[in-house]
């Protein structure tokens, strides 16, 4: 049994897809980062960088690691996507520049799209300062992320060739709400998102904690002080 602690926010939905895709028998521990559980001693053993996801596989490789018989613990979601993919041989190609492509894209979701939106959310919506340089800044990374990813799948149907991998799966959950409202600007990505959309797998990875769905991907612009605190300031920061 793996366990996902995580809840509806893109890089949880990433390990949710893919732990659905794989068939792997899961369990979600709920983690409402608005709450503060990412900042719990029971939390923060699991992952001192205080974020999810964090996957705990019961039956990891090996069998007498520090974490006890065969217990793995693992966060970073590329590095967890890399992980499943590894145990079960699946949605990573074989074939070796397919497979370099996989890796190239997945890194290019990990280190560009994932920090780029998130900070482009970040002072866009959450800051209540709004700070024009920083909002045109990263809202252009933001467009010239999506812009590269358009013209990568307006070439090949999915990120890494002719095979849907974990480099989609990464990637998905980040555009979709930009496929969707830019669809006339980006239509080979909204072609592509379309296409991972319709997968019933993806449909009920993307289902991980709905209720709180538009609180986080709409941008968190009813945060609470404390809820504030949490995120970005003293909780997030204090020591
Ligand atoms: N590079 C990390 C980023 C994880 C991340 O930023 N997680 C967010 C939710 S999407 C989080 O837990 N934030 C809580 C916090 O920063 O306190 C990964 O890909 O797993």
């Amino acid at each position: 049994m793996i366990t996902l602690y995580g809840g509806p926010t893109p890089n949880a939905r990433k390990v949710a897809i893919a732990l659905e895709e794989m068939g792997l028998a899961w369990r979600l521990e709920p983690i409402d980062i608005l709450a503060g559980d990412q900042l719990t001693p029971e939390f923060l053993a699991l992952n001192p960088n205080n974020k999810s996801p964090v996957i705990v596989d019961d039956d990891g490789p090996g069998s007498g690691g520090p974490d006890g018989a065969g217990r793995f613990v693992l966060n970073e979601s590329g590095a967890i996507l890399l992980y499943l993919a590894e145990k079960t041989g699946r949605l990573v190609p074989a074939e070796p520049r397919a497979r370099a492509l996989c890796h190239q894209w997945l890194m290019f979701q990990m280190s560009g799209v994932g920090p780029m939106f998130g900070q482009n959310a970040h002072f866009s919506s959450y800051a209540k300062d709004k700070h024009p340089y920083s909002i045109d800044r990263y809202a252009n990374e933001v467009s010239r992320l999506l812009r590269v990813l358009d013209g990568r799948l307006a070439a090949s149907r999915f990120l890494a060739g002719d095979d849907y991998t974990i480099a989609d799966i990464a990637t998905y959950p980040y555009t979709l709400r930009q496929a969707q409202a830019r669809h006339a600007d980006f239509p080979a990505l909204a072609r592509w998102s379309d296409e991972i959309g319709a997968r019933p797998a993806v449909q009920r990875g993307m289902e991980v904690g709905p209720a709180r769905r538009e609180t986080i991907e709409g941008g968190l612009s009813g945060l609470s002080d404390d809820q504030r605190s949490i995120l970005f300031g003293d909780r997030q920061y204090g020591g």
